[in-house]
């Protein structure tokens, strides 16, 4: 299968299942298996990173900037859904081209401000490139939303070399992630009245846990202050 083969050929996987072709099946499978474990590879790499700083931080000021980092590779279904959304095939070559967050990190920390600490010092390392920045936090969508989205590009290291991948780092406050995590899911519910109304309130919520993180970042920085 060549890197420009569809990965799901119209009706090709009923017909070798229908007719026990599992080998055939696996064969042309292999390329998405193959990218799916390239992009778990950039996660580890990315979340080693985030750990060590993290690490870091811990020794030097006896303090964590993250308080969780989750990781995923976005599942083989959104994937085709997103290319098709998108017009574009999906092929190997055009999944890798086109979508940048097959690898997702989500890096939750304490405060605003060791959003932008962390996301700088990550992006300052020589083997990582800084492909985009979307700052939600400076510029919030419309309904409320707030992180700091960056796509950055990673080396893996496989037995053929070195792979350049991307993979995309959202960076949100225990607050925003909180908002986001809950606004995800009533997104899922249908047939909702008053959905104006609703957006309104999510809105309102956005902004006043937004508040939230400012006053809790001053009294962090009030009492480092106050304690040196
Ligand atoms: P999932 O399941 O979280 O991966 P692009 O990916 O660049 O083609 P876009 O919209 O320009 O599309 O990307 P953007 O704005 O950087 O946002 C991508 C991701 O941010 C989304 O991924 C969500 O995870 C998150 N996100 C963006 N806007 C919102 C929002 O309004 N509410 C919440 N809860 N999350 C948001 P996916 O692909 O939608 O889904």
């Amino acid at each position: 299968m060549s890197e420009n083969t569809e990965i799901i050929p119209a009706g090709s996987f009923e017909n070798m299942l229908n007719s026990g072709h599992t080998a055939e099946l696996l064969e042309t499978a292999r390329p998405f298996i193959e990218l799916m474990m390239h992009n778990e590879c950039a996660l580890r790499e990315v979340e080693t990173k985030l750990n060590v700083l993290n690490d870091e931080f811990s020794t030097l000021y006896n303090y964590n900037p993250i308080e969780t980092i989750k990781t995923r590779v976005k599942d083989p279904l959104s994937i085709v859904e997103k290319m098709h959304r998108k017009g574009i095939t999906p092929t190997i070559e055009n999944i890798e081209n086109t979508l940048n967050d097959i690898a997702g990190v989500r890096v939750i920390c304490s405060f605003p401000e060791d959003i932008y600490a962390i996301a700088d010092i990550l992006t300052a390392q020589d083997d990582i490139t800084l492909i985009s920045r979307k700052d939600y936090i400076a510029n919030p969508k419309p309904n409320g939303y707030r992180s700091l989205h960056l796509i950055i590009g990673i080396p893996i290291f496989l037995s053929t070399g070195k792979k350049m991948m991307k993979a995309e780092v959202q960076f949100r406050t225990i607050a925003m992630d909180f908002w986001a995590s809950l606004e995800h899911k009533l997104k899922y519910k249908h047939n909702v009245k008053n959905s104006a109304a609703i957006s309104a309130q999510l809105k309102e919520c956005a902004d006043a846990i937004s508040d939230i993180d400012i006053r809790m970042q001053e009294i962090r920085n009030q009492i480092e202050k106050d304690s040196e």
